[in-house]
């Protein structure tokens, strides 16, 4: 089971553009899940995209988090950063490091490399777009972020991607707010 092949998954549907959907086709073992979360906010893409690059605040607009110090790196590709977590949560601390930062594309990516939590081995993806225009849409940036993450022992598949989706529904309302304050 352990060692079986990955499977080839996107949890993206629907109204994504096809360069964006290729980021987010993950190689997803059977221990593991798998899923994304989209989210539309009425700012600017490089608004929100000037906070979404921060690898060193994420704290800026991850509440679950009460603290961020880098490692090693100066936030390229490659920089470690050790997060703490707020109280109430079955965590204390994670270690993350900076898979991909493409300010053209807008992609972000980190895994989790460490740290004392459940959700070993967690990879996510972000990615931002321009939504159409006025008259056919609203204008503004989507944002898609699909993560990979073992399922940790003595829950389900179902329990783990619920948990972690709310964590990042949450991130992205926080995100939202915060970008589409700096828009005003
Ligand atoms: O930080 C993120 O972008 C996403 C998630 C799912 C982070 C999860 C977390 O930091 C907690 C919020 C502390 C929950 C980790 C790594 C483990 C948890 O149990």
């Amino acid at each position: 089971q352990k060692h079986s092949k990955p499977t080839w998954v996107c949890p993206v549907s629907g109204e994504v553009p096809e360069n964006v959907l290729h980021h987010h086709t993950h190689a997803v073992l059977a221990t593991q899940c798998c899923s994304a979360v989209v989210r539309a906010i009425e700012a600017p893409i490089d608004t929100v995209w000037s906070v979404v690059r921060r690898f060193d605040t994420p704290q800026a607009y991850k509440h679950f988090l009460k603290s961020c110090h880098v490692i090693v790196g100066d936030g390229d590709v490659g920089t470690l950063r050790e997060v703490r977590v707020v109280s109430g949560l079955p965590a204390e601390s994670s270690t993350e490091r900076l898979e991909i930062l493409d300010d053209e594309k807008h992609v972000m990516s980190f895994s989790v490399v460490g740290g004392d939590h459940r959700l070993h081995n967690y990879r996510s993806v972000t990615t931002l777009h321009a939504a159409p225009p006025p008259p056919s849409g609203g204008g503004g940036t989507v944002v898609v972020e699909s993560y990979v993450v073992d399922i940790p022992q003595g829950n389900t598949r179902d329990e783990t991607c619920a948990f972690v989706d709310t964590i990042v529904k949450c991130n992205l309302q926080s995100l939202a707010q915060i970008a589409e304050n700096l828009a005003k």
